[in-house]
């Protein structure tokens, strides 16, 4: 109960912020996105992980404030970027299963967009498999009225959750980040080198964007340069940034 009260009062006091990491081309050398991660630092626990106090706030009603708070963010970020000319191609963000079931998120959305001077294709959303789980009939109309309004839908790690295929062809989604479990295991599973393989043929025959997560090693950027990735994310180019950091990388990649 105290750190459900913490995190209302970070929410509602700018205790919170988000950090950027990179999605780059298979070479390394071209900025192709970034996607925005949630950081808590904590007055006397230090960094709270996201994932703990997402959950925490799905329990106790907060999920949909703290979506919110992070569209909004991302979105004000990516507009002072563009008013000051860093070339910032576009911005992922991710939301929770929950925050689909909520009918006013496409509404929110286009009104954010909108605000801030964005198009539609400046947005990407990323959610979980946990999303098809149980696919009530909301969720899947709040998913299809976002993508009708032109704002990229991405399936996050990929190949790790429910993970039936059949969803790929129900869902209007664009892109598949493969999940970071895959891309570390290249170098001695046969079996991860396989189903990286597949998933990237998946996303050729379908037509998606395919994103690898979790890059480290230059082994595994070539790898997936050789089989056709078409973008790639994880430390061997920029850990996850603020946005002050971030801009100074861009710098240095130009
Ligand atoms: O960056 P990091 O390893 O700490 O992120 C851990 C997990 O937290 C990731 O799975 C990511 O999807 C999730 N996460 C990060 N930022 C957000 C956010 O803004 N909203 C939601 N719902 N999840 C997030
Ligand atoms: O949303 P998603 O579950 O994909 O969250 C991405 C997570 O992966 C974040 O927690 C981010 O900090 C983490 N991450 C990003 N790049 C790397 C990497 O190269 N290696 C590892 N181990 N984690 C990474
Ligand atoms: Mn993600
Ligand atoms: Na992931």
């Amino acid at each position: 109960a105290m750190l459900e009260a913490d995190l209302k009062l970070a929410l509602r006091h700018n205790g919170l912020a988000l950090h950027y990491q990179p999605q780059v081309d298979a070479a390394g050398q071209k900025l192709l996105g970034l996607e925005a991660l949630l950081r808590w630092q904590h007055a006397s626990l230090g960094a709270v992980p996201p994932t703990r106090f997402v959950a925490l706030a799905e329990e106790c009603g907060l999920i949909d404030e703290l979506g919110l708070w992070v569209l909004g963010q991302a979105c004000g970020q990516l507009a002072d970027w563009r008013r000051r000319g860093v070339p910032i191609p576009g911005i992922a963000v991710n939301l929770s299963a929950s925050n689909f079931q909520n009918a006013e998120l496409p509404a929110h959305v286009a009104r954010l967009l909108q605000q801030h001077g964005l198009a539609p294709r400046d947005l990407t959303l990323e959610m979980t498999e946990s999303v098809m789980l149980a696919p009530d009939p909301a969720v899947l109309a709040g998913i299809h009225a976002i993508h009708a309004q032109g704002v990229h839908l991405s399936m996050d790690d990929f190949g790790t959750g429910y993970s039936s295929l059949s969803y790929l062809h129900r869902l209007p989604i664009s892109e598949l980040k493969l999940d970071r479990s895959f891309v570390q295991d290249l170098a001695h599973s046969e079996t991860a080198r396989a189903l990286t393989t597949s998933v990237l043929r998946i996303g050729e025959s379908l037509a998606l964007n395919v994103v690898a997560e979790g890059v480290e090693t230059e082994a595994q950027r070539r790898f997936l340069a050789e089989r056709g990735c078409p973008a790639l994310q994880g430390y061997l180019f920029a850990r996850p940034l603020p946005a002050a950091d971030l801009e100074n990388w861009v710098f240095e990649l130009s």
